[in-house]
C-alpha cells in the first residue's frame, strides 16, 4: 500500500484494471428480495445468474483520516419493469457522508434515513451527489449504457447491509412505458411501517 501521494486515470474502461487493486462483481444472485417481481427475478435467474454491478476500489487503511475511493458500474437492464441497482446500504458508522461524480450513463441515487426522510438524486455525466451522513443510498441505471460513478468515503465508515436487507428501500425507481418513475414500496418493512 503506498505512503507517499498518488495519481490514477480512471476515465478509460481499459485503465480500471491498473489503477484499482480490488474488483467486485455483484451477480442477480446477491440480491435476492430486493426487486418487486419475484417470478420475473426467479425467471432471470433461472436462465443465469446476470452480472448486475461491478466496482472497483483502492485498499486503504479503514481508519479516520483515509478516504476509500473507486468506481461502480451498474450495468443496464431490468428485473420486470425494476432497473438494475445495486444492494444499496447505510454506513456502520451513520455519521460518515459520502460523495458520487458521475462519469457516464443516466440514473439515480436512491436514498432515505432511519427517520422516515427520502430523496432521489440524479446521475448523469459530471453531475456530483453528496450524500449527508445517516442516509443509505443505492445507485439505479435508467438507462441503456452502463451507469459509471466514482466515489470517495471515509476510511472508518463500513458498510451495513443487514438493515436494508431486512427492510428494502422505501421508494422504487421502475420503468413505466420507458419513463423513470419513483414509487413507494409497498413491502417496505421497517419500524414505521
Ligand atoms: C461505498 C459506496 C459504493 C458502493 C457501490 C456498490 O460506501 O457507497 O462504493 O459500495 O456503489 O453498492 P453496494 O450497496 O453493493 O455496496
Ligand atoms: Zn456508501
Amino acid at each position: 500500500m503506498k505512503s507517499r501521494p498518488y495519481g490514477y486515470p480512471i476515465s478509460q474502461p481499459n485503465e480500471r484494471r491498473s489503477s484499482f487493486d480490488n474488483h467486485i462483481q455483484r451477480r442477480l444472485s446477491a440480491l435476492r428480495n430486493q426487486f418487486a417481481d419475484g417470478k420475473a427475478y426467479q425467471a432471470m435467474l433461472d436462465s443465469g445468474d446476470a452480472l448486475v454491478y461491478e466496482v472497483y476500489e483502492n485498499r486503504r487503511p479503514e481508519v479516520a483520516g483515509e478516504l476509500l475511493s473507486g468506481l461502480s458500474i451498474v450495468h443496464p437492464g431490468c428485473v420486470g419493469n425494476e432497473y438494475f441497482m445495486t444492494k444499496g446500504h447505510y454506513h456502520s458508522v451513520r455519521e460518515t457522508a459520502e460523495i458520487y461524480f458521475c462519469m457516464e450513463g443516466k440514473g439515480v441515487l436512491v436514498m432515505e434515513s432511519e427517520a422516515g426522510e427520502t430523496a432521489v438524486e440524479e446521475f448523469y455525466p459530471g453531475r456530483v451527489v453528496y450524500v449527508t451522513p445517516r442516509w443509505a443510498h443505492r445507485s439505479i441505471n435508467t438507462g441503456g449504457e452502463d451507469l459509471v460513478t466514482f466515489f470517495v468515503y471515509p476510511g472508518h465508515a463500513g458498510h451495513d447491509y443487514a438493515t436494508i436487507d431486512a427492510t428494502g428501500f422505501r421508494k422504487r425507481v421502475l420503468d413505466h412505458g420507458g419513463v423513470p418513475t419513483i414509487v413507494d414500496n409497498p413491502e417496505w418493512s421497517g419500524v414505521n411501517a
